[in-house]
């Protein structure tokens, strides 16, 4: 920066400062001059303009989550018309229950929802509709066989996701000559029961069925690098021919690598010389970002976290009486350190691979192919 610009930017600063100031004092002399009983009214009727918002997340569990709630509270703020209420259930489906509950004594006007795990909703949102409190549905969705328990819906298709993964996998194997028979696989689930989970779980074993592919065992790791890692170092305990880990978020797969790492192997791409394939979701994590674009995770589909602007619109939408979409799917890539697969053609459409470039040291570049 020159010494100019920096001359022109203190002015510039002063001036903002003088400009403050007098507008403060104004305030400031019309508050006295103004009768304390009409501000207090001003003062309740702008904050009964606010739209009470109740948020019942499920926890903490994962970077995607911390994302995810940090979209939520940066776009459900007071300036743009919101008053967010907001209770982290610590992965407890029975917290959830209790903070709607808390939502609809305080008869707030929306809730909104992050479902830890699909079933066991009927009643807590049949007692939100009857004090009618509109639900929506952020990230996962709840099985209940009436649909009008709640408005909408906002988040991934995540058993797309788990195409996207498989289809890379067999791209990719396919190009290096590795035979489907030669795969032996195991996945490293998230939350059972959560549709993240049910999804990708999904995407994994249609492919298997189809491709040929051998898919040793599936068991949870909850979605955390601490389970991530126990469940994979057992996992090289029992399969001596373990090739390919399908962690189904990035935490998990974070966990795995350093288990891999502990028992002296190595995560990569060439399984034929022994190392083992990571793949894995989200796609948040710069360290998760890190290891895609050195092939240490060898793609990773992502899932946006990016749903507060969804639903502070359709909050808005809803309040001027429109009608809204019940179901707003999220778009997103598929990330991978390799060039070897450039494109997916999944039901009629083509994703283009993202490929990770890492470089410049320290710094991952996103190179979007065609
Ligand atoms: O992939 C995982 C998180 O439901 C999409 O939950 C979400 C998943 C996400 O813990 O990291």
């Amino acid at each position: 920066m020159t010494v100019k610009t920096r001359v022109s930017q203190l002015i510039a600063a002063v001036s903002m400062l003088m400009l403050l100031t007098a507008c403060a004092v104004s305030g400031t002399e019309g508050q006295v001059s103004s009768d304390p009983a009409t501000e207090t009214e001003e003062a309740v009727a702008s904050d009964d303009k606010l739209i009470e918002v109740g948020f019942s997340q499920l926890g903490a569990e994962s970077d995607w989550r911390s994302a995810h709630t940090e979209s939520m509270k940066s776009q459900l703020t007071e300036d743009k018309g919101f008053r967010l209420l907001f209770e982290d259930a610590q992965q407890k489906q029975a917290n959830q229950i209790m903070a709607i509950r808390t939502f609809i004594q305080q008869e707030v006007d929306y809730i909104v929802l992050a479902p830890v795990t699909e079933t066991g909703w009927e009643t807590v949102l049949s007692e939100a509709k009857e004090a009618g409190i509109p639900v929506i549905l952020v990230d996962r969705m709840v099985d209940v066989e009436d649909d009008s328990l709640f408005t909408c819906w906002v988040g991934s298709d995540f058993k797309m996701e788990g195409m996207k993964a498989t289809e890379w996998l067999y791209q990719y194997t396919r190009s290096a000559g590795i035979a489907p028979e030669e795969l032996h696989i195991v996945n490293i689930q998230g939350t059972i029961g959560s549709s993240a989970q049910i999804g990708r779980s999904q995407g994994l074993r249609e492919a298997c069925e189809n491709k040929g592919w051998d898919l040793m065992q599936e068991i949870s790791g909850e979605f955390t690098q601490t389970r991530g890692r126990e469940v994979m170092s057992s996992m090289l305990k029992l399969y001596s021919n373990l090739n390919v880990v399908y962690c189904e978020n990035d935490n998990e797969a974070l966990g795995a690598i350093e288990a891999i790492e502990a028992a002296g192997k190595k995560p990569g791409m060439d399984i034929r010389n022994g190392e083992i394939m990571v793949l894995s979701f989200d796609g948040m994590n710069p360290e998760a970002l890190q290891y895609c674009a050195e092939g240490k995770i060898a793609c990773i589909a992502e899932c946006n976290p990016d749903h507060g602007k969804r639903i502070a619109t359709l909050i808005h939408s809803l309040e001027n009486g429109e009608q809204v979409e019940k179901y707003s799917y999220i778009s997103e890539e598929i990330y991978s350190g390799s060039r070897d697969v450039t494109q997916l053609v999944l039901k009629g459409r083509s994703y283009p691979v993202t490929f990770l470039d890492s470089s410049e040291e320290g710094k991952v570049d996103f190179v979007t192919g065609d």
